[in-house]
């Protein structure tokens, strides 16, 4: 019924473009089913944003000495790990709702922000707004925020199929709660692993994310003597977890986890996104399973199977699990926290159950089981890594038990992109500028810091660069554009004259068309064990090469520029580059990647560690004249500063 409706609009809008429709009718959670041979639809959701709490009295007797533990389902119950904190929420979820389409569909998200005090954006990520970048949901970039009160119409057309999710692009919203799913599944003949799994379902999508016991405004610019402010207590699967005492082994908190049913002798495939805000990368192991990677960050490669698969924030992971068990068996899965966090002993678990669906879930998101050691492998010999934090990637070599994402192949090679001397190569250090208040933060300076501890603090650079805000929308307020107002490293404005920190509107500005390198360098001095991830928004990037210096030398945009030169900047062997929008950069290394710059516009490209962007971990790419941009639409909403003269 819905899907003739449907079709009849579209071609009534053809024809007359003033009809309105109806959205009620187009309940986006319809939107799940088999996408081989599926009409388009529009898939409509409505969300609320709100300051909310956990384990609060929606929650009933969740979590009590005695309690009831149906209770800790209740609709509105947010149980995270089972402490109470204040959070913000998505319709009284933490994860928001999920979001499942099939490519093509228009997805339309109203977002209503009932938090106030606090102005809000979302950001779909994977998706690259070709047709409407004013939907990419960065702040003053590409829209101006949701205020409090107010409802903003996200509408966009689901054009990258694969594991996708959402999250806020404004403040510490992310990590207090504002994330979720989203996945846009193609036909079945599209993808080229297809016949490595029998299974693709919504219940198989794991959100990972890392969680602390207060808002993340909490710790900003951070608390100096409390030396371990700025990390995650807890990680949660799908917003679900434990505190767990781990010298017993079990949990402190009645709080359920989350589960995943399988059927013996069946293939999955499973979903991950890591929706992380800190420093963490995390390893995700699976008791008596390997995994078999077939994409990453929403693109195909070709599979390899391993024990251990390390993400950092902003990555998305899929793989087929082979259901190979005893029906009534179930299985840990686990999350641990390694680089940064290895000190901190963070892990959480869910279960994988062999369970037919008349097994209560109840049974199952209460294991009776004790939990594993700390960190102790299910694999102990010959464990398979994918991504190993302490890996090198200099040495391509696909037999190496510890995999880079560039040893892995993708299905696509872009010879025009990727074996062509580029229009432009940027080579950009980024670095946290470690260093006593005293120098990096003159008094009667305001610059944005994070402290690390006592008088240590740190100031997110790239190119010496602290990225701000401009106070209008760029994209969607064209004329409010000034030349004036962009700086980068040829072009820093006087004040900055005598200061190797500047703080302004990092602009680098290409010709729509032209074939972009990137070559991104770690020059974060004191900071060892650190991968930062880059997430270019409105892109496919081609991973070309990766890796350290080969003499472990710890690497600089002038080393880097030296190695070119010399040819000795390594280069990927595999020419089937593995495609990413989010890439983890070696700790004191670095990645290059390539893309043609076709998709006109303002792209913010950052490192995704929500405090790192905070202080000014990024750029922006203007990608075409302002002209050759795509139009908002004339009733968008506008803001800016209001600084009128004053008479005396
Ligand atoms: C919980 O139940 C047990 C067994 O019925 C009882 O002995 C105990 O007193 C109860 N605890 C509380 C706090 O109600
Ligand atoms: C990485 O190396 C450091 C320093 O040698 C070590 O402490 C850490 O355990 C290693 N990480 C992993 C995940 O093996
Ligand atoms: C930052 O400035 C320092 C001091 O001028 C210079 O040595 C370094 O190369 C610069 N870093 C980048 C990435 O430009
Ligand atoms: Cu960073």
């Amino acid at each position: 019924m819905i899907k003739i409706t449907f079709t009849f609009i579209v071609i009534f809008c053809e024809l007359i473009t003033i009809e309105t429709v109806d959205l009620s009718q187009f309940n986006g959670d319809d939107c799940y089913r088999d996408c081989t041979n599926s009409a388009p639809r529009i898939c409509y959701y409505k969300w609320l944003l709100e300051h909310f709490h956990t384990m609060g009295p929606a929650c009933g007797q969740c979590g009590k000495v005695n309690g009831s533990i149906s209770d800790c389902f209740l609709p509105q119950c947010i149980t995270a790990d089972g402490l109470q904190r204040g959070v913000m929420s998505i319709n009284r979820q933490i994860p928001g709702p999920p979001i499942h389409v099939c490519q093509n569909d228009q997805i339309v998200v109203d977002i209503t922000n009932g938090m106030g005090g606090s102005a809000a954006t979302i950001h779909w990520h994977g998706l690259h707004q070709r047709e409407t970048p004013y939907m990419d949901g960065v702040p003053f970039v590409t829209q101006c925020p949701i205020d409090f009160a107010t409802t903003f119409r996200y509408s966009f057309k689901a054009t990258e199929p694969g594991t996708q999710f959402y999250h806020s692009h404004t403040g510490h919203h992310k990590v207090n709660g504002h994330y979720g799913g989203l996945v846009i599944r193609r036909p079945k003949s599209d993808d080229p692993n297809s016949n490595l799994y029998d299974y693709d379902l919504k219940e198989h999508l794991i959100v990972a994310s890392d969680w602390m016991n207060n808002l993340g405004e909490f710790f900003t610019p951070g608390l100096p003597a409390n030396k371990e402010n700025l990390r995650p207590t807890n990680f949660l699967v799908n917003g679900r977890g434990n505190v767990i005492d781990r010298n017993q082994c079990r949990p402190k908190t009645a709080t359920p986890l989350a589960f995943f049913r399988v059927r013996s002798g069946q293939r999955y495939r499973f979903r991950f996104v890591n929706a992380m805000s800190h420093n963490c990368p995390v390893i995700l192991e699976i008791e008596g399973h390997s995994m078999q990677i077939i994409a990453s960050d929403s693109y195909d490669l070709q599979p390899v199977t391993i024990d251990s698969l390390v993400s950092t924030s902003g990555e998305r992971y899929d793989f087929v699990l082979n259901a190979n068990q005893k029906i009534g068996s179930s299985f840990w899965i686990r999350l641990v926290g390694v680089g940064m966090c290895e000190g901190f002993k963070i892990e959480q678990f869910a279960v994988l159950a062999y369970a037919p669906s008349s097994v209560s879930d109840l049974i199952l998101s209460f294991p009776q089981r004790r939990f594993p050691k700390f960190a102790e492998p299910f694999v102990q010999n010959e464990r398979r890594f994918l991504n190993h934090p302490n890996a090198t990637c200099s040495d391509s070599s696909i037999d190496k038990k510890s995999l880079c994402i560039t040893d892995l192949s993708s299905y696509d090679t872009e010879p025009s992109i990727t074996d062509v001397i580029p229009d432009h190569r940027f080579i950009l250090g980024f670095d946290l500028n470690i260093g006593p208040i005293s120098e990096r933060i003159p008094l009667n300076n305001f610059e944005p810091f994070m402290s690390i501890s006592e008088d240590i603090v740190a100031i997110g650079t790239v190119n010496n660069i602290t990225f701000t805000f401009p106070s209008f929308s760029l994209l969607t307020q064209p004329d409010d554009v000034d030349e004036s107002l962009f700086c980068d490293e040829n072009n820093r404005p006087e004040r900055c004259d005598d200061m190797r920190i500047c703080s302004c509107v990092h602009r680098i500005k290409v010709e729509l068309g032209s074939i972009v390198e990137l070559v991104i360098v770690d020059e974060a001095e004191a900071v060892s064990q650190l991968n930062h991830p880059f997430h270019l928004h409105g892109y496919r990037l081609y991973v070309t090469g990766m890796g350290q210096h080969p003499d472990g030398i710890p690497m600089t945009v002038n080393l880097a520029k030296q190695m070119i030169k010399q040819r000795t900047l390594r280069k990927s062997l595999n020419n089937m580059h593995p495609i990413k929008d989010t890439i983890s950069i070696p700790s004191r290394g670095y990645t290059i990647f390539r893309f043609k710059a076709d998709n006109p516009g303002w792209w913010i490209l950052h490192c995704h560690f929500e405090w790192h962007v905070n202080v000014g971990m990024g750029f922006l790419l203007q990608v075409g004249e302002t002209s050759e941009m795509v139009k908002a639409p004339e009733n968008f909403p506008k803001c800016n500063s209001y600084t009128p003269d004053v008479e005396l």
